[in-house]
């Protein structure tokens, strides 16, 4: 008999609630939840192919070893003993700098990625760690730490309410949106529009979103931060600027004229070859909608001015009076994340507190510039990395030139990679561990609640319980930072031993695992105990610790986190005196939030958000298809962490990098750049070897506009060879007016071409690897990400 099973899909950001139907331990089929208080039915392809990819027979099923120079299926207990040997005995010999952390994308679609990475990093001692944010997000966290403090206090547009959208460099269409969580994002941009509102989008290619819009502006790639500093500009001159309630809140407000003032449409029309006329167009229809909201992506990110286009985006919300309001963009509250703070000065976000060793690279919020990877590996000195862990990440085709880091990643002395997949970055592990399939793993989402467009709480079980022989995620990455402490007796206490389907928490082979999250949850109720302002200031930790539910230690984790969050149950410790709101569990039955949309926390402000809500695990799970908390509300000035406790509005790094964004001004742009694409079936690097997602559009083709074509002799359906800094390619040619004159498309995640990798499905249909044409120089230098999007490409006929 199928049975049903529930489970948050882990393939995007959108998060939406799955049906899956299970046969045995066979997920058959996957429909939207309609009663998901979030994403009430969505699905889309990716989602529909949850079985598929779970029983991808590619999908490693056990450890990986290497012995005599090859990959050898191994246990676990053996993996873990390899390990404990080898990295701890680099770090002896060479000091901890010598390791280096790599943090793919899906870290932050897994429990396991959210909870262990940080334990991780300080077992083995590093500096060393790059993770796709400098492939992507980066610039984001850094405008957002220099403006308020906070580098994950970034504003989501209020897509549900707003009047009026302008949204640059992103194709949620197809990407289905990103620092910005909205299931069906399609839906909702099709309600905004359907409500009378405004939808603009800026994108060199005419895209399935810009198909949607009411205006589609083409502007020259890597040209965002002019046309946003000209509309800045233009609501100032102009005095449309209206910053309302904010300006309380807010310094360098008077100093922002002058520093703008290069910028005019006029000036800046020729390099992002729009008509000002456009431009000073826009910047009126944004400051006279009611309520609108500025959001860049991808495309305003990962180009060469991506801090200050990322930061402009503010600029214009801040103007316009639209940060902080309903229908503007506003700041989340997850459920467990952090409680709410008292507003006052903060710590403020400093950026290059450290270096990177050869190029001298600052630091990013602990972070090194994933490009800047292979000259680490490769460089001789005090430094060099010599062991590295790679997590959920495949770099040799998402950073620039995975050719040399391929090479680099070779000569590594040891590399452990913790990945389903035998591809084309994990094929260098000496081991690799590989995780359970979705469906085998619990779900909640740590990460994308704190950038959803409302505030809700879902958390799913695993919907199969474990195979035999198999560990959960999170117990890998528990067992890892074990073994890199070379603490004795990990690698003894393997699944290998344990009977198949029992549960990690209740067998003594997972004493050494649960201690990790058990030592976390120690250390974080200390914390809360000790501190002042908690309302568990004072208790006894031991005795909160015996009230955490939850069948293993992430669960325990989680419910402490839940309870100690901004809508927890505080363990019953809160203030008598706080307005308590309404009881999230209680006071609407889970029917009837998912239909109304009703918000269960009655409460609005900061302070009363702070008040008890009274969630815990055991709520959540007795609300299987999710607990709603709510919309977005206004959170100033309580999330600002600057050091003056206000939106610091042209902090000094800013300031500093505007020369050069002048200078850009008097540039000669390029005659061809090349930007990126996504297609809604794809997913990186990693979903190419699952045939339903396969095929049909989702091709590595050269995107060229016809006039180009013509002009430079390529023909739709021939080939070209394309070259750039870091190489050259030779790719199919699509012609297709979908992209602007001077600019060509090819999308990332191809060149799955690399002996040693087990992608059989993959290899058939290699495409090309984009990153290719890099060679990691070209660089947003205050967030240093890779400017993946824009860059000078030359393009020849291939006879
Ligand atoms: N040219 C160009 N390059 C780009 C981009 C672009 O737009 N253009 N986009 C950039 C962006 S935004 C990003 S985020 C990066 C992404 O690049 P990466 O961070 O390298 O991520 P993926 O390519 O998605 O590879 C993910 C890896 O995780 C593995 N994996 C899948 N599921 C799991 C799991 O549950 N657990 C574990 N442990 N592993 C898993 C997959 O097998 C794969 O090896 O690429 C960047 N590269
Ligand atoms: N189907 C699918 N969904 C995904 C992913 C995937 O690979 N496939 N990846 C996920 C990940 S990791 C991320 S980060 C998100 C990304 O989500 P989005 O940001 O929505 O990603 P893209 O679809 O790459 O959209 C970027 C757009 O920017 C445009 N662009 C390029 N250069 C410029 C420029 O200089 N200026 C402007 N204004 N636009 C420019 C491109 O033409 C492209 O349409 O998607 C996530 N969702
Ligand atoms: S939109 Fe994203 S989260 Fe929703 S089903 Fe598709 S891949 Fe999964
Ligand atoms: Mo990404």
């Amino acid at each position: 008999m199928p049975r049903t099973a529930l489970r948050i899909c882990p393939l995007c950001e959108a998060t939406c609630g799955l049906t899956l139907t299970i046969e045995g331990a066979t997920v058959t089929g996957a429909r939207g939840d309609r009663d998901d208080v979030f994403s009430q039915g969505f699905i889309c392809p990716k989602g529909a192919a949850f079985g598929a990819l779970d029983a991808d027979p590619d999908r490693l099923r056990t450890p990986l070893v290497r012995r005599d120079g090859r990959l050898q299926e191994a246990t676990w207990e053996e993996a873990y003993e390899a390990i404990a040997a080898a990295i701890p005995a680099v770090v002896r010999e060479y000091g901890p700098q010598s390791t280096a952390l790599v943090l793919g994308n899906p870290n932050v679609h897994t429990m396991a990625g959210a909870l262990y990475p940080s334990l991780l990093l300080k077992a083995l001692g590093t500096r060393n760690l790059f993770t796709a944010s400098t492939l992507d997000q980066m610039p984001k966290h850094v405008s957002s730490g220099l403006l308020f403090g906070d580098p994950f206090a970034i504003p989501v547009p209020d897509l549900d309410r707003t009047d009026f959208l302008l949204l640059l460099g992103a194709n949620p269409m197809e990407s289905n949106g990103s620092l910005c969580t909205a299931p069906d994002f399609p839906g909702r941009l099709k309600a905004l529009r359907a409500r009378g509102g405004t939808l603009v989008v800026v994108d060199p290619r005419r895209t399935r979103t810009a198909r949607l819009a009411d205006r589609h502006l083409a502007p020259r790639p890597g040209s965002d931060a002019l046309l946003l500093a000209a509309l800045a500009h233009t609501l100032l001159e102009e005095k449309l600027a209206a910053p309302g309630a904010l300006e309380k809140w807010t310094e360098g407000l008077g100093e922002l004229p002058a520093a703008l003032a290069s910028f005019t449409p006029e000036a800046v029309a020729p390099a992002c070859d729009l008509p000002a006329a456009e431009i000073r167009a826009l910047a009126r229809e944004l400051a006279a909608a009611p309520t609108a909201a500025v959001y860049g992506r991808i495309g305003s990110c990962t180009v060469e001015y991506g801090t200050l286009a990322s930061w402009l985006v503010d600029v214009l919300n801040i103007l316009t009076g639209n940060l902080d309001r309903p229908g503007g963009a506003l700041f989340p509250l997850p459920a467990a994340g952090p409680r709410p703070r008292p507003a006052g000065p903060g710590k403020g976000f400093a950026l290059g507190r450290w270096r990177s060793r050869v190029s001298g690279h600052p630091e990013v919020k602990s972070e090194l510039p994933t490009a800047a990877l292979s000259e680490e590996i490769e460089t001789p000195g005090e430094g060099q990395i010599r062991a590295l862990i790679a997590i959920a990440a495949n770099p040799v085709l998402s950073a620039p030139d995975g050719r040399r880091l391929d090479a680099a990643l070779a000569g590594l002395d040891f590399m452990v990679s913790v990945d389903p997949y035998l591809n084309e970055t994990s094929r260098h592990a000496h081991v690799v561990l590989p995780p359970p399939p979705p469906a085998q793993s619990a779900h909640h989402d740590f990460a994308f609640n704190g950038f959803a467009v409302r505030n809700q709480v879902r958390y799913t079980r695993a919907a199969v319980p474990l195979e035999a022989g198999r560990l959960d995620e999170c117990e890998i990455h528990a067992r890892l930072v074990l073994a890199v402490s070379g603490m004795p007796g990990s690698a003894a206490q393997a699944a290998a031993t344990r009977a198949p389907g029992t549960r990690a928490a209740t067998t003594p082979a997972a004493a050494a695992p649960a201690a990790v999250d058990e030592l976390v949850t120690q250390r974080a109720l200390a914390k809360e105990t000790s501190d002042p302002r908690s309302p568990l200031h004072g208790q006894d930790p031991a005795r909160l610790a015996s009230l955490l539910t939850g069948e293993s230690g992430p669960e325990r984790r989680l419910d402490l986190m839940l309870r100690l969050g901004p809508y927890g149950d505080q363990f019953g410790c809160a203030d008598p005196e706080a307005d308590r709101g309404a009881d999230p569990a209680g006071s609407t039955d889970e029917g009837a939030a998912g239909s109304t949309g009703e918000s269960v926390v009655g409460s609005t402000d900061e302070g009363a958000a702070g008040s008890v809500g009274g969630l815990s695990l055991e709520r959540v799970l007795a609300h299987p298809h999710g607990i709603d908390l709510g919309p977005l509300r206004s959170r100033l000035p309580g999330v600002l962490r600057t050091r003056s406790g206000r939106i610091d509005l042209l902090p000094d790094p800013i300031a500093a990098e505007l020369p050069r964004l002048r200078a850009a001004l008097a540039e000669r742009p390029a005659a061809l750049v090349l930007v990126g694409r996504r297609h809604l079936r794809s997913n990186n690097s990693w979903l190419h070897n699952v045939p339903a997602l396969t095929g049909g559009s989702n091709r590595c083709t050269l995107q060229v506009h016809p006039e180009d074509a013509a002009r430079l002799g390529l023909a739709d359906g021939g080939r070209a060879r394309v070259t750039a800094d870091g190489g050259s390619l030779e790719v199919p040619v699509e012609v297709t007016d979908t992209v602007r004159t001077g600019v060509v498309s090819l999308p990332h995640g191809w060149g799955h071409d690399r002996a040693g990798a087990r992608l059989s499905v993959a290899s058939a249909e290699p495409g090309a690897n984009v990153n290719q044409l890099l060679d990691g120089s070209r660089l947003d230098p205050l967030s240093g990400t890779a400017v993946l999007n824009g860059f000078p490409v030359e393009l020849t006929p291939v006879p």
